[in-house]
């Protein structure tokens, strides 16, 4: 069975609030010490404190929603700043029923011959919605939750040269949230396993996706203790130790702490990748997590054995990705008449 875990709202908003520092800010070595899981249950002065950090969230709009994944994404303002709330409905676990059907009050909404529905209540704890908090959020996270359309690139080795990475240089995406995981900033309690070695090590945690409650959503990310890693396309033949070691340790890691074979994983990395710090995604086999389509997914079995077979495959090979109609990456594509 899973360890029970709590993932709070507060969480959400104490690791985010170093995330979203602007290009400028970002070199500048001040305060990067963001709070605990642990910390953050604690109000300010110190009492153990279940304060709604969301009562004063005014809605500009929404952003998205789908029936089918029951979420809704929001943005508004908390404090007079740009804020983005993601909340989904939580699955709901075998070892809830019993109290389900024993504590709820129901509602008949109608029967009809052997059929009939009802709205039910659950009690209050087993009624929880998982809420993400992005705040302050920038443009960019605004933007980044709004319904687009994607379109496919093919980016060949000169476009990656000329257009990709001069675009992400320029755009100088923060990943202080990756810094202070693997300082032991935020999230150090969540780390399900670390490899402190500075040249192949990583830290294996569960993805912010992932609420731990039940295996059929596992979704963690190994994330490189190597900090000179973009993507992809960084790698050569020299980094095969490193991904053999995320492979390997990360698949064991796995078994142990969850019970779930190899052969129940898909470890891949995306590409493009959302932030420029190479990570590796493990997802269960069977949950269609976002970006494990072909387009974007790239198996990390079949990336060692590519660049076992050509040092340089990833440097040169053409590589297809899918961007959003609003993505600057896509202009950039566009302007130089790629598309
Ligand atoms: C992110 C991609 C990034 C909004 C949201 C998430 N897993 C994370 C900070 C801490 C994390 C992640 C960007 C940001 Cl909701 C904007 O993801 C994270 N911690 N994916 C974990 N464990």
């Amino acid at each position: 069975m899973l360890r029970k875990r709590r993932q709070t709202n507060m969480a959400a908003v104490s690791t985010k609030r170093e995330s979203n520092r602007e290009a400028s800010d970002e070199l500048s070595p001040k305060n990067k010490k963001t709070k605990t899981d642990h910390e953050n249950s604690q109000g300010e002065n110190g009492k153990e404190s279940e304060e709604n950090v969301l009562s004063g969230f005014q809605t500009t709009t929404v952003l998205s929603d789908s029936t089918r994944e029951k979420t809704i994404f929001v943005h508004g303002k908390l404090d007079d700043q740009n804020a983005v709330v993601i909340l989904e409905k939580t699955p709901i676990t075998e070892d809830a029923l019993a109290e389900i059907f024993t504590a709820s009050t129901l509602k008949l909404d109608m029967r009809n011959d052997i059929y009939s529905t009802y709205r039910l209540q659950a009690p209050p704890h087993l009624n929880e919605l998982k809420a993400t908090v992005v705040f302050p959020a920038t443009e960019k996270h605004v933007k980044k939750y709004q319904r687009q359309e994607s379109f496919l690139v093919e980016e060949t080795a000169d476009d990656y040269q000329s257009i990709t990475l001069p675009f992400i240089q320029k755009q100088s995406f923060s990943v202080q949230w990756v810094y202070n995981i693997l300082e032991k900033k935020a999230e150090s309690e969540r780390i399900v396993f670390e490899d402190p070695d500075p040249k192949l090590g990583f830290v294996l945690l569960p993805d912010f996706k992932w609420d731990q409650k039940q295996l059929d959503n596992l979704y963690l990310i190994a994330i490189t203790h190597q900090r000179n890693l973009k993507s992809l396309r960084d790698l050569t033949s020299e980094h095969l130790p490193l991904l053999q070691n995320i492979f390997q340790k990360g698949k064991d890691a796995i078994l142990q702490h969850y019970s779930l074979p190899a052969s129940k994983l898909r470890v891949y990395l995306h590409y493009q990748p959302s932030y420029y710090h190479l990570h590796v995604h493990f997802t269960k086999l069977g949950y269609e997590a976002p970006g494990c389509g072909v387009e974007r997914a790239h198996l990390l079995i079949d990336v060692i054995q590519n660049l076992q077979s050509d040092p340089h495959y990833y440097k040169t090979r053409t590589l297809s990705f899918p961007l959003r109609a609003d993505d600057g990456l896509l202009s950039q594509f566009k302007e130089a008449g790629k598309l």
